[in-house]
């Protein structure tokens, strides 16, 4: 066994989730999720790969949503040089040589598949997952899941999570997934202009899901409101920007993680800090 590569165990019973313990050469962990790269999006695409290619950090987490949309391993054609599966790959690829990357499922890519991760280099992780670092816990999550007040979107979540429709699906033509995801962003974007208001994670079952695996910070994505919670008792919400690098200002903030000098793995003590991109 490598003891270089982090460990995924399941330490005990009574946490459902999957444990990720923190080899203890980490120093500094990223945080990221919500770039929704897509073709054309130069700007951010440009940010994340300089990110990726300078980061300090030992290891970088996605919580989802790196793409805009994904509707199956068979987009990436490596022939095809400019499309954005093959760019991110090659950038993937080549920041896996110097640091750890964990891939979480997102509401765009969570057909994201495993044939796929590895050829980055990178490796899938449960939403949600647990962290240990530092001496704590920290619950990770896209934020999806947890948004429990949209009852219309948790319905299509449990649908399309289920392995019988993603067979269905992804046994369609390539370009007949493309037409489908097309139509359910056209969907969403005639919601978004509607003024809809969209739901918030559900403070009570990030809560309880805190309790459940004996985690003091969760650290999710998804509703692009990025705030630190106090939810009592000790236990934080801490969300994640989006990015948009063409924004005014520019969004590509990432979250970060730092082992206090003087304390070792086993004793509390880290620092949380959001950065820009550029200066990670
Ligand atoms: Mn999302």
């Amino acid at each position: 066994m490598n003891p270089s590569v982090p460990q995924v165990t399941t330490p005990d019973a009574a946490v459902p989730w999957p444990l990720l313990q923190a080899p203890p050469r980490w120093r500094n962990i990223d945080f990221i999720s919500d770039l929704h790269l897509q073709d054309g999006a130069t700007a951010t695409f440009f940010a994340w790969q300089d990110f990726m290619q300078t980061t300090q950090a030992d290891a970088v987490f996605i919580l989802g949503d790196l793409f805009e949309v994904w509707v199956g391993d068979d987009t990436y054609q490596p022939e095809e040089a400019q499309a954005i599966e093959t760019q991110c790959a090659q950038v993937l690829k080549s920041a896996s040589h110097r640091l750890e990357i964990f891939f979480m499922h997102g509401n765009r890519d969570f057909l994201l598949g495993a044939e796929f991760a590895r050829i980055c280099g990178m490796t899938l992780i449960d939403d949600p997952a647990v962290l240990e670092f530092a001496g704590q816990r920290w619950l990770l999550s896209h934020g999806d899941a947890l948004c429990l007040m949209d009852t219309d979107y948790m319905e299509f979540r449990t649908q399309v999570r289920g392995l019988k429709w993603q067979h269905e699906f992804l046994a369609q033509p390539l370009e007949r997934r493309r037409e489908i995801a097309n139509a359910l962003r056209a969907q969403s974007e005639t919601r978004k202009r509607s003024g809809v208001v969209y739901s918030d994670v559900d403070n009570r079952e990030a809560c309880n899901w805190l309790r459940t695996s004996r985690a003091s910070h969760l650290i999710h994505g998804h509703t692009h409101k990025p705030a630190d919670h106090e939810l009592g008792a000790g236990l934080r919400r801490v969300v994640l920007s989006d990015w948009d690098a063409a924004g005014t200002p520019p969004r590509m903030e990432v979250l970060r993680l730092t082992l206090n000098a003087d304390s070792s793995h086993h004793r509390a003590g880290c620092t949380i800090r959001r950065i820009t991109a550029d200066l990670a």
